[in-house]
This record gives C-alpha cells, structure tokens and sequence, in this order.
C-alpha cells in the first residue's frame, strides 16, 4: 500500500504521466534518426532470410494491432520483500508502483518473422528463442541491452507479442522506447526491449547481461552477490520470463467512523499474473478467513486486474489500551492489517510463501495494507 499504487489504481489504463520509466542506459532521444532507423533480423535458423526493416516501411506495409497490456517490473514490490524479509535486498528499492497498463500498437512479430521465413509450424520453432536488441546505446553492465523469449510464445496465434510504436494511442515517447520497443503481453518488463534494432533467432537466450547474469531469482541460500558468480549460480537458475500471479492493497476506507466495536472497510487493489486473474481474496484475521472480492476491470488476456470488496471486522474496544494509542474524539485507535492473494485462471495462486532473493525480484507475498481505526 502507498501513494503510487493509490494513485495508480485511480485509472485503467495507466495515464503517461503515471507510468514508470526504467532505464539501465542513457534515454536515447531517436527523433532525428527516424527516417532511417532500421531492424535488423537475422539468426542460425535454417529457411529464414536475413532482413533490415526500414521502421516507416514497416509501419507501413503490416498492419496495425493493438493490444491492452500491463507492463511490471520485475522489481516491483522490491520494498515490501525488503521489509517483509527484514533482510537487505539489492536493486532500487521500488514499492508497488512499478506497473502501467497501456494500449499497446504496434506490427505482430509473428508477421514479421513470417516474412522472413520462420516457420510457422510449432514443432520446427521449438528449441529457439527470439533474442531482442538495442544497440543505441551501452548499458551499466553491458555494452548493449538484449533479453529473449522462447520462439514459439513469440509465434503464438493467440498471442500479442509485437514491435510497438504507440503508446496508450500516441507514438512511444523517447523514455519508453521511440521509435520502437518489444511488447511481449504476460512477460516481465525487461524483455520488453526498447529502441530495439536487431532481433535475432537462435538456440540459446539472449547472451546479454541482463538475461543471463541479472533478473533471476537466486535461490535464499546465495547471500552475496560473491557467492553467486563463485558458485555459479547465474548459470544454474532459470531465467524470469511470465509474470507471477500476484496482487497489491493500494487503499482502505473505514466506512462505519461511528461504530466503535465494529467496522467496516473498503479495501481497493491490484492482481496481475501472465493470464487473466480468476479471483481476489482478502483477510482481515491474518489469513484465517478469506472473503471474494470483486474484479471491476480486466480487458482482454493481460491487462491488471482491479479489484474492490468490503470487510466488516469487529474490533474488542474493550481489550484496546486506551494510553498506549493514539487518542481522538475521546476514542483509543486500532491498526488493522488487512491482506490480499490472487487466483488466475490456469489454475495459479499467488506465491505467498515467496522468499528472500539477492536481486530482490518477483516479489508475490500477500498483499498488505493497514488502516488506524
Ligand atoms: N533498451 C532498453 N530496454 C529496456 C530497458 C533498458 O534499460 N534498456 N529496461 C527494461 C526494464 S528493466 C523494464 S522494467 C522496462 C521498463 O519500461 P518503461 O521504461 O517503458 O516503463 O523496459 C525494459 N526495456
Ligand atoms: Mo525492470
């Protein structure tokens, strides 16, 4: 719970100026490179043709799609497993706000790859990854930005995988990737490459930095990030690429001021996962009991989620300490805690056990948010 994701859950779709920027390089500013900015395709894969794509020819000769889709850092909620953990995590520590769902428009990749001779028989993709690009300019820790997506979930007939030019229905804006950015609708954000100009068929993941050496979550025992290269624990563990089932408390409103011995409250959030989510629940007793709240939207395969529903919980005024807290209007307050976890529809639940990890990434314990009463 907090401000970002308070303000966040206020709209849908997540107007530009709320939505989060994340950046391992410099912001390329592309505007006067784009008559002649170009993607590269190429790859080890048998029957495919090597292309440069023109980004105005492209634009022009496939058609549009459009996609709603939520873009979440694997980062977010970085603070809450910090906290939750009490044990210090490495990364920015952001709270719940990296996340914006947004219309996405843009070419299919699958379109494009067909046309430079991918396959479109599932069996002969199998096996590959599609390695996305940016070459514009070095990053912190490499001297380009790349990650990767298995072949076929990029090749996917219901899926929206694409090279996006638009944003929410206005072209992309230089932070988030003009002229064009990966959009890859269920992944984590980091795949999603911007100001993308090559893209690669191969039969290993992107070998770039922050595939294979970033945005994994190292299993508890790899306490620093020592041990991790010493043990080669990069190596062993698999990267992150679909999103978790996870949800967030972004607001609670007391609605009964008046009651002293019982109130009810209206708890706001969020729930995402890599497929839509099915169902929400929140608990007031610390996880006891579970109550169904309502999903108010979910537009399409992966948009978030946004939920709402109400608890009553009964407060015994009588146990209170009436020194011990904050007095007003003559009556001792409470903190309530009240906690979310999130069901989607393959059958997922939200992780709540999730651990401590060195990076700090794909944290999906409960939800929490509280309330003075
Ligand atoms: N070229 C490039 N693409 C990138 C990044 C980057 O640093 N460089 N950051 C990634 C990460 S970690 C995230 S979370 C998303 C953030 O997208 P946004 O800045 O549009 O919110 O972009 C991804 N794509
Ligand atoms: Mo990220």
């Amino acid at each position: 719970m907090g401000k970002t994701s308070l303000r966040l859950t206020k709209h849908t779709i997540t107007p530009l100026h709320l939505a989060y920027a994340r950046n391992h390089s410099v912001i390329k500013d592309l505007a006067s490179e784009f008559d002649s900015y170009t993607v590269k395709i190429d790859g080890e894969m048998e029957g495919m043709e090597e292309k440069v794509l023109n980004v105005k020819d492209m634009i022009a000769s496939f058609p549009r799609t459009v996609a709603v889709a939520a873009l979440i850092c694997a980062g977010n909620r970085r603070a809450k497993m910090q906290e939750k953990t009490g044990k210090e995590v490495r990364g920015i520590k952001w709270s719940e706000g990296t996340i914006a769902n947004a219309r996405w428009g843009g070419v299919l990749l699958r379109d494009i790859l067909i046309s430079a001779g991918i396959p479109e028989q599932e069996d002969a993709q199998k096996g590959f990854h599609v390695c996305f690009a940016s070459n514009v300019a070095p990053c912190q820790d490499d001297t380009s930005y790349g990650g990767s997506i298995p072949l076929e979930e990029v090749m996917a007939k219901d899926g929206a995988a694409m090279l996006a030019y638009e944003m929410n229905d206005a072209p992309l804006t230089p932070d988030h990737g003009f002229p064009l950015r990966v959009v890859v609708p269920g992944y984590f954000g980091m795949r999603w490459v911007k100001w993308v100009d090559r893209i690669t068929i191969s039969r290993n993941e992107s070998p770039n930095f922050y595939q294979q050496r970033d945005y994994k979550m190292l299993p508890e025992c790899v306490s620093s990030p020592e041990k991790a290269i010493q043990e080669n624990w990069w190596g062993r563990t698999p990267s992150m690429q679909r999103l978790n089932c996870n949800s967030v408390v972004a607001h609670i409103q007391c609605l009964t001021l008046a009651c002293p011995d019982q109130k009810t409250l209206k708890v706001t959030g969020y729930a995402y996962s890599h497929c839509p989510i099915s169902r929400v629940e929140i608990s007031a007793d610390d996880g006891e009991t579970w109550h169904e709240v309502r999903i108010t939207y979910q537009e399409g395969s992966w948009s978030w989620s946004l939920w709402e529903g109400e608890l009553v919980v009964d407060i015994d005024v009588d146990a209170l300490e009436w020194a011990s807290h904050g007095q007003r209007n003559g009556l001792p307050k409470t903190k309530i805690t009240v906690m979310s976890r999130a069901f989607d529809q393959s059958g997922s639940a939200q992780d709540t056990e999730c651990r401590w990890n060195l990076r700090g990434v794909g944290f999906c314990g409960v939800g929490v948010g509280t309330i003075e009463v």
